[in-house]
């Protein structure tokens, strides 16, 4: 494990934590998630599909469609959630928290021209546990903003084997993804970003 942290409004980023083979290990284990619980295009509660595809792991899995943004307990095909990798659970006890274990592992996954407008996460019912954030695959460009919507922003270009954790006082901080340089990284051969997220939801 290499690299510097950088500190942006509160938010670390652990520049290059995982090397080029943990990055490889938990790619694999990713593969054995997605086969398990397929990544869907998710409809916002306004009914425009993400460019994002997603899927979870864990006790329970992040949800968007008509009905809102929220967790379930299952997949929308009706299978509960595959359990958290061990290769990832590992990386929330050394830059999240080692008194609780993460309740969602969120998945998501960039093609060509995805990104991800500017969000707060605030669908857990307890917001008081960091979020650890895992980037593999093509870099992007992660905006910083405030703890309410607009404002001034910060950006960091997220590279592959990068963590990024917001806790504390940023995290309820507005963050998004303006896009990704598609084809940087050789780790996916198709080219294309994965971003994972772990959360403690309740
Ligand atoms: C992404 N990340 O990197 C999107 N959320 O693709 C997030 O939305 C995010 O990086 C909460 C905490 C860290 C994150
Ligand atoms: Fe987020």
């Amino acid at each position: 494990m290499t690299g510097k942290t950088v500190v942006i409004r509160g938010v670390e980023i652990h520049k290059r934590a995982l090397d080029p083979r943990y990055q490889e290990r938990v790619l694999d284990d990713l593969r054995t998630v997605v086969r398990a619980a397929p990544l869907i295009s998710p409809t916002t509660p306004r009914g425009r599909k993400m460019s994002v595809r997603m899927t979870s792991a864990g006790r329970c899995g992040w949800i968007s469609d008509r009905l809102g943004y929220r967790y379930e307990p299952v997949h929308p095909d009706g299978q509960p959630w595959p359990d958290i990798p061990e290769s990832i659970l590992s990386l929330w006890a050394r830059y999240g928290c080692s008194s609780r274990m993460p309740d969602c592992c969120l998945i998501n996954h960039y093609g060509q021209g995805a990104r991800m407008g500017m969000h707060q996460d605030n669908d857990e019912r307890d917001m008081s546990w960091p979020v650890v954030s895992i980037s593999l695959g093509d870099s992007a460009l992660f905006r910083i903003g405030n703890r309410e919507r607009g404002g001034s922003t910060e950006s960091i270009w997220l590279d592959s084997g990068d963590i990024a954790v917001l806790g504390g006082a940023a995290r309820m901080l507005y963050h998004g993804i303006d896009r990704i340089e598609f084809g940087s990284s050789r780790l996916l051969s198709r080219g294309g970003r994965i971003n994972v997220t772990l959360r403690v939801v309740d």
